[in-house]
């Protein structure tokens, strides 16, 4: 079997000099030449608690230097990583714990001094490992203690690299399998179509737990052998400080447009940079025009998704770089815009994007049915994705046929939400929409109606309805669901848009409180 493994891949194209920096992190650095004794100590640890290639480790910790050798740990030994928002309640953990069955789970040390070690034993996880953002707890602890594994496990093209959760819109999270083959080819094309050259160095200030931050940026980092300025968090002050230092920044929509609302961010701090790129939501004309007009630089946006990887991008260097688009399918993938039926549409219509490619992932984990109905019999998978695609190829993404919010690059599903309203003592039906906001692009927002009639009758309670304010379902979703998907404002009405089918009307209710957050 040809090896496949990505830790490979990115071995053989380690800057020759050991002492030359791949992470240079808030608390500490890490160099080229000690990844394989860093790892190797990882995966001795985790070798002892019996994780074998296959098996999955499940990982809720906060944005570390030691997060990203667990993760290099992992692709080595042939484990499944699958890391997890730590914004996730417990509630949300125990579902993903029970759907991966791991052999480890790796938590926050303050996590496991309440119940999670209690939960991982509830849920069948033999092990429960800390690994805290300063370094600390039990992992990297076992782990310097222990001799460096030395080998790279033989990975085939097929084999699971990691299993990432995506919302679904049934309200459960789908476990999208990825696989060696998926994260090398999509690396290596973005590597050469973004142009990376000797000397890059990457300004990473976004989070680990999902495609953007871990895949996308890392990997083209690694695979250019490139420093990485590994903020914590993302903080606008600290990237108008350490842009100067950088060639490189990807981010979502929400960091552009907080950064050109940041004293001190001109071209005098950007001119440095050959490239600016940004995802996972759609970037507003507005801000790429804005951010153009300050810095001379025009943003290059693409587009991609948990389940495929980086698919389309604006052209890097050849072409013109088109606000509202997202440029053209990237090389090795092909795409479509299909009607329901899956027939491909004239240039220039509306329908829904379609792709193929080696960059496509393997499937939801434990869900075939599900797997089965998101792909076309001739192998197209249908993203969701409403998309024209111009004469020449160039893609406009236009909207969802999937009702998803995005807010500040992060997803959420309206089911899962309305599904825990709906349990709220006085409430009576809830609708959950997203509403164009300046900052997140789109904000959560619930449409309440409030048990016994509502308003509209005249017999309100008042108990119940004065019971339901943004306060009082923060208070009664916290430890149910994620801040990030909690309503960032409630809506009351008497009762929820229907057509004559009975469904709700989700887009008159957007037409109608479009305005809500300026
Ligand atoms: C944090 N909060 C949020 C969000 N993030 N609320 C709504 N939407 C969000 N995205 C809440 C917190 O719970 C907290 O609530 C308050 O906002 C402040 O928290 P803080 O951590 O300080 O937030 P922040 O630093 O302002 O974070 C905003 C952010 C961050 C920088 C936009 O969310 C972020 O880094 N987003 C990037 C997500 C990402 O990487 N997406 C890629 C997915 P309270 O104050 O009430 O406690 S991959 C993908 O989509 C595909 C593959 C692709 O194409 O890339
Ligand atoms: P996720 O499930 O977190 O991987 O999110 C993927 C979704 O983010 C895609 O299906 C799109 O709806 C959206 N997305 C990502 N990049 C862009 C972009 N540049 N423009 C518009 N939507 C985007």
């Amino acid at each position: 079997m040809l090896d496949q493994n990505l830790y490979r891949c990115f071995q053989d194209r380690r800057p020759a000099d050991p002492d030359a920096l791949f992470l240079r992190g808030d608390r500490r650095s890490l160099a080229y030449g000690d990844l394989d004794t860093e790892t190797g100590r990882y995966a001795t640890a985790l070798t002892a608690c019996g994780v074998s290639p296959g098996d999955r480790v499940v990982v809720q910790v906060g944005k570390s230097v030691e997060f990203v050798l667990l993760y290099l740990a992992c692709l080595r030994m042939g484990a499944v990583f699958v890391p997890l928002n730590p914004a996730y309640t417990r509630a949300e953990l125990a579902y993903f714990l029970c759907d991966a069955s791991p052999r480890v789970l790796v938590c926050d040390p303050a996590a496991a001094a309440h119940d999670l070690p209690a939960l991982a034993a509830e849920t069948g996880v033999a092990h429960c490992l800390t690994l805290g953002t300063d370094g600390g707890g039990s992992l990297p602890e076992a782990a310097a203690a222990l001799p460096p594994a030395t080998g790279v496990v033989n990975r085939g093209r097929d084999d699971l690299a990691a299993i990432l959760y995506t919302s679904g819109t049934t309200g459960r999270s789908k476990g999208a399998m990825i696989t060696h083959g998926n994260l090398i080819s999509n690396g290596l094309v973005l590597h050469e179509y973004w142009g990376w050259v000797p000397g890059d160095v990457l300004l990473h200030a976004l989070p680990v737990f999902h495609v953007h931050g871990l895949f996308v940026a890392l990997h083209c980092a690694l695979l250019n052998g490139s420093e990485v300025i590994f903020l914590d968090a993302f903080d606008p002050a600290r990237l108008v400080a350490e842009l100067p230092g950088a060639s490189v920044l990807m981010g979502v929509p929400t960091f552009y447009v907080r950064l050109l609302d940041t004293p001190g961010f001109d071209s005098s701090v950007s001119d440095g940079l050959r490239l600016f790129i940004s995802g996972s939501a759609p970037l507003l004309p507005e801000t790429f025009a804005q951010f153009a007009a300050l810095t001379g630089q025009p943003i290059l946006e693409r587009y991609g998704m948990t389940e495929a990887g980086m698919i389309t991008s604006n052209p890097y260097a050849g072409g013109e770089r088109i606000a509202g688009t997202v440029g053209f399918p990237l090389p090795g993938v092909s795409a479509r815009v299909a009607d329901t039926d899956g027939k491909a549409l004239p240039a220039g219509e509306i329908g829904i994007l379609e792709i193929t490619g080696s960059n496509v992932f393997a499937g939801y984990w434990n869900m075939p049915e599900k797997t089965a109905k998101e792909f076309r019999a001739d192998g197209h998978f249908i993203t969701g994705d409403m998309a024209t695609m111009a004469e020449d190829g160039r893609i406009a993404i236009v909207g969802r046929a999937k009702d998803l919010i995005i807010s500040g690059g992060l997803n959420v599903y309206p089911k899962e939400v309305e599904e825990q309203l709906d349990r709220m003592p006085g409430v009576r039906e809830s609708c959950v929409i997203g509403l164009p906001h300046p900052d997140l692009g789109e904000a959560v927002t619930a449409v309440i109606v409030p048990e016994a009639g509502g308003r509209a009758s005249g017999e309100s309670t008042g108990v119940n309805e004065a019971a339901i304010t943004a306060e009082s379902v923060a208070a009664f979703l916290g430890d149910r669901l994620a801040r990030f998907k909690q309503p960032r404002q409630v809506i009351l009405v008497d009762a929820l848009p229907r057509n004559a089918m009975g469904k709700v009307q989700k887009k008159a209710l957007r037409e109608d409180h479009t305005g809500l957050y300026g």
